[in-house]
């Protein structure tokens, strides 16, 4: 199993309803409403963190809940909110919906992104006292909680990934020059999972280092282990393409490059744009007509221009040189990674009905307009605690409440809803 997609369904949490009460107090024969407002319900939020590098945690659990907010209580107590959510994920997690649209990707800038909020807590029927009601049996439900399905995906970023084929020393090479410390054995597949090292090489200055498993003809039709690792490489700036000079198992360098190449084309052919590095390595090794593999392969790659270097991950030959070249190709590529934008925001529901019109003007009321709106009013009488209930329960439904929450709405705001002035209370 890889650790590096994870699909996940996320739940905020629910705002806890208001409550209804009236004050008792001895010799007060009719008390007051006193019914206090519910806690809001926990936001769940994705945040980086440094110390995790793989979507592990997140494949033997399926679900994430924040805590819903409590119910309001007697007296004006208001409930306890709910606590929110925090999920960790390496840096370079993107986030998608079940559709496959972005929702985040958790790199660059951002470090911690709000996905979900949770409901807002019901009003307790202490705010709803008026001249004409002032026994109201009535309190605000708390807003709903939101659950949704999400797909997790590490795109490692690292400045410089390796390719190639199994078993040729990539890894023995990541040992030799980073801190990383990954498996090497005499046999294909050695490494399963990408794995990343930060140089630490004599005087060469520190850049990080992807090394992914080991790519074989017709891995973009998933033979061998697939081309899924690519995507650990799409953001690298440098490729490094590692060959075995030595033809060791009896492979031809050059006919390697081009079928290594043709499947990098075939999964994205941007990845043959970027600096590659021709590595032709256990020259330690080499004989007869592979002593001169490096001119060979000069020779073979002229049109594409490949700078080309011999060295010995095992021996250290070569090795100094070929990091200052990859550093300097590194340093020419600017800065910025490819972050992908964001496509959907889960936490907006949609208004279902496109008739229905919700925006904040300049004068800063929140008009509702639209046909239904027109004819919802033509039925609803707002001035009685029904009508009003109706109304409530029409605007949430609807999508709308959550629409004026988007656009900033505050306790105190005036809302038109149809021509109808309101002041706003969540
Ligand atoms: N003679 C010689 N052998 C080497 C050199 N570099 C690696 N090897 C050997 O080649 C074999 C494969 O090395 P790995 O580093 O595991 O190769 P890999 O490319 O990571 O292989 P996969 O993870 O299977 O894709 C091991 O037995 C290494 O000891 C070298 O420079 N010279
Ligand atoms: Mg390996």
């Amino acid at each position: 199993m890889f650790s590096d997609q994870a699909k996940i369904v996320i739940r905020s949490g629910k705002g806890g309803d208001g409550h209804v009460s009236f004050r008792r107090e001895k010799y007060v024969p009719d008390g007051g409403p006193d019914g206090g407002d519910g806690g809001k319900g926990g936001d769940v939020y994705f945040v980086v963190d440094q110390s995790v590098n793989t979507l592990a945690e997140y494949r033997h659990i399926r679900k994430f809940s924040a805590q819903d907010g409590e119910e309001g209580k007697k007296r004006n107590c208001h409930g306890k909110n709910g606590e929110d959510l925090i999920l960790k994920v390496p840096e370079g997690t993107v986030v998608y919906d079940n559709e496959g649209k972005v929702i985040i990707d958790m790199s660059g800038e951002t470090k911690k992104y709000k996905v979900l909020t949770g409901g807002r807590g019901g009003l307790g029927n202490q705010h709803f006292a008026t001249s004409t009601m002032q026994a109201p049996k009535y309190a605000k439900p708390g807003g709903d909680s939101k659950e949704i399905e999400v797909r997790l995906e590490l795109k490692v970023i690292a400045d410089v990934g390796l390719v190639g084929f199994p078993n040729v020393g990539k890894s023995t090479f990541l040992s030799r020059v980073s801190n990383a410390n990954p498996k090497i054995g005499n046999y294909h597949f050695t490494t399963l999972e990408p794995m990343l090292g930060v140089v630490n090489y004599e005087d060469v200055p520190e850049f990080v280092i992807a090394d992914i498993p080991g790519i074989i003809e017709g891995a973009s039709e998933g033979i061998g282990l697939g081309i899924q690792f690519l995507r650990h490489i799409e953001r690298t700036k440098v490729l490094v393409h590692f060959v075995d000079g030595a033809s060791v198992e009896g492979r031809d360098p050059i006919a390697d490059i081009k079928a290594i190449n043709k499947e990098l084309r075939e999964y994205d052919p941007d990845l043959l744009r970027r600096p590659q590095i021709i590595v032709a390595n256990k020259m330690d090794a080499c004989q007869g007509d592979n002593i001169d593999i490096v001119s060979k392969i000069k020779d073979a790659f002229k049109e594409e221009g490949y700078p080309v270097f011999g060295i010995s991950a095992v021996t250290g030959e070569g090795i100094r040189e070929l990091l200052f070249a990859i550093y300097d190709a590194r340093s020419k590529f600017p800065d910025d990674i490819t972050i992908y934008d964001s496509e959907v925001d889960p936490d907006v529901t949609e208004i279902i009905d496109p008739e229905i019109k919700v925006y904040r003007g300049d004068d800063n009321v929140f008009y509702i307009e639209g046909q239904r709106i027109d004819k919802m009013l033509g039925y609803t009488n707002l001035e009685s605690e029904k009508g009003f209930l109706f109304f409530q329960k029409f605007i949430k439904e609807n999508g709308i409440q959550k629409k004026l929450d988007k656009l900033g709405i505050e306790d105190g705001d005036t809302v038109d809803v149809g021509g109808w002035l309101f002041e706003y209370y969540k």
